[in-house]
């Protein structure tokens, strides 16, 4: 764990209960889905949640974040409360979308979350765009895109770090290497599995940190947004990190191309759990902190979730708006 000197206790305790938030929420989504409640894809961001929450620490609602199919967790981490997006992911009208997008379709501009996506690699060049407006505005904004290994071989990976570098542009990317897209290992896939080293070559500041660190990720993030919101560039941030439950929910957690043993040795190195030690060892925290931490965060969830399984679905007399421009 790296060590972070500046933080108070009330913000050390805040990074650990925005990844139990994750955490839970993501939980209650995955037995949502195995209870039928919730329809289409669900990727859960369970192991992975240091990012979004080291990231998302450093932003203000004016910042624009731009996410992947597994956004769930950067929605929540950017502000959006558990309750809409449970009731996104249930199609019900509460939900940020208003119950028309789904999992891949969290949007809430109040509190810059722009938008996850099931489509691999535009959210950088989403994030870029938004960087070239901030520059333009010259309003000290920063632009964000998370996204997986296996957007940075698409062609907008190429195009977003190359603009965002010529151009300077105060633009954070951030790569969550978990390893593999889909099934499908990041070591086949590309010949360089170093993605703070390719990101380097495109002349911008990058930088790998333990994913699973809160602490190293909230460093790194803390000096790419103050590098960009100085006028000073953009920053690659490769968190290197693992999902320890299935590609999506409903898919196998194994089949044949990881071991049981991989994904054990991965939980020993849980964000959480990990952090949670490491609070209790330096007397930063006392257990009877993480109790109540715990127990708000539990009874946040519980009612998010009746809130959304008792919200009602869109009506169907309203099927058609949103859909084209009144202006
Ligand atoms: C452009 C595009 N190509 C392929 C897919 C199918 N697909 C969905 S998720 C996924 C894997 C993405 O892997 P990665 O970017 O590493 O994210 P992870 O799932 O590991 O978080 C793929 C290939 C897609 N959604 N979009
Ligand atoms: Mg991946």
């Amino acid at each position: 764990m790296v060590k972070s000197p500046d933080l108070s206790k009330d913000q050390y305790l805040a990074l650990y209960r925005q990844m139990l938030e994750i955490r839970r929420t993501e939980e209650q989504l995955a037995k949502s889905h195995q209870a039928g409640l919730i329809h289409g894809a669900c990727h859960t961001y369970v192991g992975e949640e240091a990012i979004a929450t080291g990231v998302c620490a450093h932003l203000t609602h004016q910042d624009a974040v731009f996410s992947t199919h597994r956004g769930h967790g950067h929605a929540l981490a950017k502000g959006v409360p558990p309750r809409e997006v449970m009731a996104e992911l249930f199609g019900r009208v509460t939900g940020c979308s208003r119950g028309r997008g789904g999992s891949m379709h969290l949007f809430s501009p109040e509190v810059g979350m722009m938008g996850t996506s099931g489509i691999v690699g535009p959210c950088i060049l989403q994030a870029t765009g938004a960087g070239y407006s901030a520059k333009l505005l010259n309003n000290g904004t920063v632009g964000v895109a998370f996204f997986g290994d296996g957007a940075s071989n698409n062609g907008a990976f190429h195009e977003g770090l190359n603009l965002a570098a010529i151009w300077d542009l105060p633009v954070i990317f951030v790569c969550e290497n978990n390893m593999y897209a889909t099934e499908v290992a990041f070591s086949y896939a590309t010949r360089n599995t170093n993605m703070a080293e390719r990101a380097s070559t495109y002349g911008m500041n990058a930088v790998a940190v333990d994913g699973n660190d809160v602490l190293a990720v909230y460093q790194a993030a803390a000096e790419a947004v103050s590098r960009a919101r100085a006028g000073q560039g953009p920053t690659f941030i490769e968190g290197k990190t693992y999902r320890t439950r299935a590609h999506a929910e409903g898919m196998p957690s194994l089949g044949t191309y990881r071991t049981q043993e991989e994904v054990d040795a991965w939980k020993l190195r849980d964000p959480i759990t990990n952090y949670k030690a490491y609070l209790l060892q330096e007397s930063i925290a006392v257990a009877s902190d993480f109790d109540a931490i715990d127990a708000a965060v539990q009874k946040l969830v519980e009612e998010s979730f009746e809130f959304a399984r008792n919200s009602p679905f869109p009506d169907p007399a309203t099927v058609t708006d949103h859909i084209f421009s009144q202006s």
